[in-house]
């Protein structure tokens, strides 16, 4: 199941076909707090300096799952105009929703999945909640690039097939305790490692009520 749910975001993430035989540069990148901790989840964006920003193809696509009254994954990053479907896996209903300014919406309460996706078509930050599970969240980063990635439980990333060239390079993370400055790079043919620092707390799961398991 977990695999049914990240492979989309996977699709997205590579943000190119796939049958591309071209080979781009590659950017391996090892996010840290300064004191050297891996950040998992935190969001590296490369956005390209020279030419156009190439327009999301292929119709791009992600999941956000509920299962065990989470959400998950926890943080999703899309190409703006990417269609997110939000499939209840549990046997309980949510009932999920945003008040952030880049995507409004309410998927009122639910069952299996519902009929529509919600299509995220402005570039920011959105963050999404339960309002039968307060302690339900997640976040999704929308941005105007195909180029980026998320970090991995021991804090790193991988971005490949990149266009030669100069990118903008911005780190972001839900819980950053401040904005990291952008920083420009420089990728070629030869693959890119790159050590970054970011201030941000680590997740702490929030305790399910007593209400909820008893109904669970
Ligand atoms: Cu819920």
């Amino acid at each position: 199941m977990f695999l049914r749910a990240s492979l989309p975001a996977l699709l997205v993430v590579l943000g190119l076909p796939l049958a591309s035989s071209a080979a781009g540069a590659t950017l391996d990148a090892r996010v840290a707090t300064p004191a050297g901790k891996p950040v998992p989840g935190a969001v590296v964006v490369l956005e390209p300096l020279a030419g156009a920003v190439p327009a999301a193809k292929n119709r791009p696509h992600a999941v956000i799952e509920q299962r065990g009254a989470e959400f998950s994954p926890w943080v999703t990053v899309v190409q703006t105009g990417t269609a997110v479907d939000f499939p209840n896996n549990d046997t309980v209903r949510h009932h999920v929703y945003s008040f952030s300014q880049p995507k409004r919406f309410e998927i009122k309460l639910y069952a299996g999945k519902p009929g529509q996706p919600i299509t995220f078509d402005k570039p920011g930050e959105v963050v999404i909640g339960c309002n039968i599970h307060d302690w339900m969240e997640a976040y999704v980063l929308v941005v105007e690039s195909p180029y980026f990635g998320k970090t991995g439980p021991d804090g790193q990333v991988r971005i490949a097939n990149l266009p030669a060239g100069r990118y903008r390079l911005q780190l972001w993370h839900p819980l950053q305790k401040a904005q990291a400055a952008a920083s420009e790079i420089e990728l070629a043919a030869a693959p890119a490692r790159l050590n970054l620092v970011l201030d941000a707390r680590a997740r702490e799961p929030k305790p399910h009520t007593a209400i909820d398991q008893d109904s669970y």
